[in-house]
C-alpha cells in the first residue's frame, strides 16, 4: 500500500517525503486513508486519500466534477468559511487512476474529530446548525448542473420494491432466514414510500440536498467542539430537505451504533432528536415550506426503513455494496435500522410536537 499511496501522490506533486498512513474506517463505501508527508525542514502535513468504489459511483469523473461545482460555488459566496480542497494534477485534474482501473482523490487533511454517536446535546445541536447551514449555502444554486450520481438514490417506494423483486427471486437462498423482517417491511410499505411518491408528484421543493447526512460527515473543531465543515460530498444532489433530515436523526438521536446487533438497545431518543431540531430547524425553519416541516417525521421514519430495506437487500443478493466486517453484519444492520423505526413509529405524535415547538421557537426569535 505504501507504494500505491506514493505514487497516487506524486501526481498530485505533494511536496515531501511520504512518511506514514493509517485507515479509515467508518466509510461503509469508499476507501480512506489518512496520509502524512514529511518536508525536509521536518514539518509534516497530512493528506487524506480516498479510493472510490466504482461500482457504486460508475462515473467518478463526473462526481469529482459535482464536487467542484459545489465547493468553489461555496467558496465564493461564504469567502470566509472553510471548504473541502482537492489536489490537482499537473493538467488539472483533481482525480488519478492508479492500478486496476482504481480512482483517487486527495485533499488536504483538517485537523478536527468526528462523532459516530454523540452523548452532548449542544453537539447535536451544532450537528443540526451544520446541515441546516450546508443546505442554505446551496438554496441558491442550480441543481440542474448537477450529474445525478445515483439515480433514485432515496426513492424509498424504488428501494422497496427493489427489495421484494429480489426477495422473490431469492439468489442466495438466504430469504427463508429473513421473513419477519419481509413481512415488517411488507406492511409498512405504502406508508414509507408516501413522501417519495408525493416527491416524484411534484408536491415538495426540489432542493439540492446532501444526501448522506450522518453525524460524521461534519469535522468538529477539537476544542471549541463547533462544526468546521460538512464533508462526503459524493451525493450532493437534487433531493428532499427532510431526507437530510430523517437521515440525521436516524443516525444521531439512535440510542445505539447503526449496527447494534442486541435490539433491545437500540430506540430513538426523543431529547437527541429534539437536540437537532432545534440546531436544524433554527437554521432552515424559515425556508421550509409548511409541508415539508409537517413530513419532517414521516420523513425519518421513512429513510429508516429505506436503511433497513437496503441494508436487507443487500444481504438477501450476497453483501456486494457496503462493505461488512462479519458475515451477517447486513441483516444486523437490517435487525437495527426496523427496530429504531419502530420506535419512531411509536413515539411519532411526540416527534411532531417536538418539531411544531421547534418551529415555533425559531419563528418568535
Ligand atoms: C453509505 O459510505 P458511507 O458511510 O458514506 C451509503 C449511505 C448510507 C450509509 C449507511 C453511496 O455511506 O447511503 O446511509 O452508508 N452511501 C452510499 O451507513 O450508498
Ligand atoms: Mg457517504
Amino acid at each position: 500500500m505504501f507504494d500505491t499511496i506514493r505514487i497516487i501522490g506524486k501526481q498530485f506533486r505533494l511536496p515531501g517525503e511520504l512518511y506514514s498512513y493509517d485507515t479509515i474506517t467508518n466509510g461503509n463505501i469508499n476507501t480512506t486513508y489518512r496520509v502524512t508527508y514529511r518536508h525536509e525542514d521536518g514539518s509534516t502535513k497530512a493528506y487524506i486519500f480516498q479510493r472510490v468504489n466504482t461500482v457504486v459511483f460508475s462515473d467518478p469523473v463526473k462526481i469529482m466534477r459535482n464536487i467542484d461545482l459545489v465547493t468553489s460555488y461555496i467558496r465564493n459566496k461564504y469567502p470566509n468559511e472553510r471548504t473541502l480542497h482537492f489536489h490537482h494534477t499537473a493538467d488539472g485534474r483533481n482525480y488519478v487512476l492508479g492500478e486496476g482501473e482504481s480512482f483517487w482523490r486527495v485533499m488536504n487533511w483538517v485537523d478536527s474529530i468526528t462523532f459516530d454517536t454523540c452523548d452532548d446535546l449542544a453537539v447535536i445541536a451544532a450537528t443540526g446548525e451544520a446541515f441546516g447551514h450546508f443546505q442554505n449555502q446551496l438554496s441558491d444554486f442550480d441543481g440542474a448542473q448537477l450529474y445525478e450520481t445515483i439515480p433514485d438514490f432515496h426513492n424509498t417506494k424504488k428501494r422497496l420494491d427493489t427489495l421484494f423483486e429480489h426477495v422473490a427471486q431469492d439468489p442466495c437462498g438466504r430469504v427463508k432466514e429473513v421473513m419477519p423482517e419481509v413481512e415488517y417491511l411488507s406492511s409498512v410499505r405504502l406508508k414509507a414510500g408516501e413522501l417519495s411518491v408525493r416527491y416524484a408528484n411534484g408536491e415538495f421543493p426540489v432542493r439540492v440536498t446532501h444526501n448522506d447526512t450522518k453525524s460524521n460527515n461534519v469535522l468538529f473543531d477539537r476544542m471549541t467542539k463547533m462544526p468546521i465543515v460538512v464533508i462526503d460530498l459524493d451525493t450532493v444532489m437534487p433531493g428532499m430537505a427532510m431526507y437530510d433530515f430523517g437521515d440525521a436523526v436516524r443516525f444521531i438521536a439512535n440510542t445505539a451504533a447503526e449496527d447494534e446487533p442486541d435490539v433491545n438497545r437500540v430506540y430513538f431518543d426523543t431529547a437527541k432528536f429534539r437536540a437537532f431540531c432545534k440546531g436544524y430547524i433554527g437554521e432552515v425553519g424559515s425556508s421550509l415550506t409548511q409541508q415539508e416541516l409537517d413530513s419532517l417525521v414521516l420523513a425519518a421514519f421513512s429513510i429508516t426503513v429505506e436503511l433497513s430495506a437496503r441494508f436487507l437487500d443487500d444481504y438477501i443478493t450476497g453483501d456486494k455494496y457496503f462493505k461488512t466486517h462479519y458475515p451477517q453484519h447486513n441483516l444486523v444492520r437490517t435487525r437495527c435500522q426496523l427496530a429504531l423505526a419502530q420506535d419512531i413509529l411509536r413515539k411519532k405524535e411526540e416527534l411532531k410536537w417536538i418539531v411544531q415547538e421547534t418551529a415555533k421557537e425559531a419563528a418568535v426569535q
